[in-house]
């Protein structure tokens, strides 16, 4: 009764920004994501019908508090699923540097609902298993898949037709994805509070969803065709209009950093002098930037010359779940 498994994060190329459902985790638009090989955590769940609790060890460290009644609260949902009660010892490993402001819950909840699973005896399709992720953390549905996935939303309301779905794989493309660590990343706002104002107040928010359907088709057929400037322009205008909602709601806030604004115009400023480069950016003060592998070396040396900026970290399209 145990199992080792590994997934990636992903990265958003259109944003999931708003839940109809909070408890189920179901969102309020379709998203689309590049699963990341440089950013990962390895999980291994064991059953032990000997413990009298489930135990969450995270790089080595017991964990308590919200980051285990999280994990607790999802292992319930293996439970039920199989039918046992019978708790487990939970042991992660980050390979995501949080300073890099990834959501390390993408590939924390991908992890552990394969190893989970496994572990207890399920043997889900991919679509299962990234229907039961998705009810640990939203954007870790996509992490189930390798290379571009796409979250989605469903119309029902019991979640079942709410899932992830591959796209393209991993080697359909090589693009590239520079994580721009800035020296100052104190969040104020979390992404689940976020999401959740925005929807409550932000006046933008309709305009926000009004425009994910045309999006989507667009960026799918630049996907397809490789076509990277068609790609880039979408993804980073959809990253503008996510975080234009939160400025219109109430009360009002933004992730955005000096130093995300200079790394934002820079990356414009790359694209007047001929390097193709976009900008996208998640609910934290970080970017990441998109280019292709013959830019590698322009990007890195921009980037980590410009005041703020502490560290690069590049990476390139990534595996789903793996089982080791
Ligand atoms: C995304 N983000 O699509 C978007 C873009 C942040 C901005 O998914 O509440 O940690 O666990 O479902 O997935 C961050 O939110 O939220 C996120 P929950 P999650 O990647």
């Amino acid at each position: 009764m145990k199992a080792t498994a590994k997934a990636h994060t992903n990265i958003a190329l259109i944003k999931y920004w708003g839940k109809r459902n909070e408890s189920i985790i179901l969102p309020t638009n379709n998203s689309l994501s590049l699963t990341l090989d440089g950013f990962y955590t390895t999980t291994t769940v064991a059953f032990d019908d000997s413990l009298s609790e489930d135990r969450f060890k995270l790089d080595n460290q017991l964990i308590a508090g919200d980051q285990y009644n999280r994990v607790t609260a999802f292992l319930e949902l293996i439970r039920k699923m199989a039918g046992k009660h019978i708790y487990a010892d939970v042991e992660s490993v980050n390979d995501v540097p949080t300073a890099a402001g990834f959501a390390s819950s993408a590939s924390g909840f991908a992890a552990l609902a394969a190893a989970g699973t496994k572990a207890i005896g399920l043997n889900l399709t991919n679509q299962e298993l990234s229907q039961l992720t998705r009810q640990g953390s939203g954007s870790a549905c996509r992490s189930i898949y390798g290379g571009f996935a796409e979250w989605e939303m469903g119309t029902k309301e019991d979640g079942s037709d709410s899932y992830a779905v591959p796209i393209a794989p991993a080697d359909h493309w090589d693009i590239r994805v520079a994580a721009v660590v800035l020296s100052s990343t104190k969040k104020k706002v979390s992404s689940r509070t976020g999401m959740k104002r925005t929807v409550e107040t932000s006046p933008f928010f309709q305009g926000w969803i009004d425009s994910i359907p045309n999006d989507l088709t667009q960026i799918k057929h630049g996907i397809q065709d490789r076509d990277f400037q068609k790609v880039g322009e979408i993804a980073e205008a959809n990253c503008l209009k996510m975080h234009a909602t939160t400025l219109g709601a109430n009360p009002p806030f933004t992730y955005w950093h000096d130093t995300t604004l200079a790394v934002m115009q820079t990356i414009q400023e790359m694209r007047a002098q001929g390097i193709p480069a976009y900008f996208t950016i998640d609910a934290g003060p970080n970017v990441k930037v998109l280019y292709l592998p013959e830019h590698e070396k322009n990007v890195e040396q921009t980037l980590i010359n410009l005041p703020g900026v502490s560290d690069i970290r590049l990476s390139k399209p990534g595996q789903g779940v793996t089982y080791l």
